[in-house]
């Protein structure tokens, strides 16, 4: 059967996260960018040979070969997993039991890790993303260039900050680095990130 690719309603209201994420930027991003994403994906996805793999095996196959496929399935999976990845009254250095195990382990604790965060979707040029993943079974901090993500570097999402203009200009203007400051220690769903983490371990 041909994979469609769909778009989700957000997890929460359009105003569960202000004060930190307005309305008006996710009822930009959610209805207006993301949903570009899933038309674009869909209809590119026609005739490409892919129609009949999943989601994940259409990005890592079309990079590289197919990059309009590309980009905008990948911005599919990122924007789902981004607007996932965010909860009211989230962020913070709480974390659950695992997820702050393999962060003290692999990453230098939970401070080394927010300070290396930001600096990874601070120093992102341009467009782009910035993650925590697991790659041979320890975890990574990823920056990726427009729809790229860690399944085309061999690595499993557990969280990610969009870095893109659209994500934060009309609450932050050029402001990247307040963003991704706000996020991680008032939006990011550790909850989320903690399932991730066992799913892919
Ligand atoms: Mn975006």
């Amino acid at each position: 059967m041909a994979h469609e690719f769909t778009l989700p309603d957000l997890p929460y209201a359009y105003d569960a996260l202000a004060p930190h994420m307005s309305a008006e930027t996710l009822e930009y991003h959610h209805d207006k960018h993301h949903a570009a994403y899933v038309a674009n994906a869909n209809k590119l996805l026609a005739g490409s040979g892919l129609e009949d793999k999943d989601e994940i095996a259409i990005i890592k196959e079309s990079f590289g070969s197919n990059p309009g496929l590309f980009n905008n399935a990948a911005q599919v999976f990122n924007h789902t997993f981004f607007f996932n990845g965010m909860t009211p009254g989230g962020g913070g250095s709480k974390l659950p039991a695992k997820l702050a195990a393999a962060i003290e382990s692999d990453l230098g604790g939970y401070d080394k890790f927010r300070a290396d965060f930001i600096n990874a979707g601070v120093t992102q040029f341009g467009s782009g993303w910035a993650w925590l993943a697991l790659k041979d079974s320890r975890l990574e901090i990823m920056k990726t260039p427009n729809g790229e993500n860690p399944f085309v570097h061999g690595a499993t999402p557990i969280i990610a900050c969009d870095v893109w203009e659209h994500a934060y200009y009309i609450d932050y203007r050029n402001a990247r680095p307040k963003f991704l400051e706000v996020w991680i220690d008032n939006l990011a769903n550790w909850e989320f990130a903690e399932a991730n983490l066992a799913a892919a371990s």
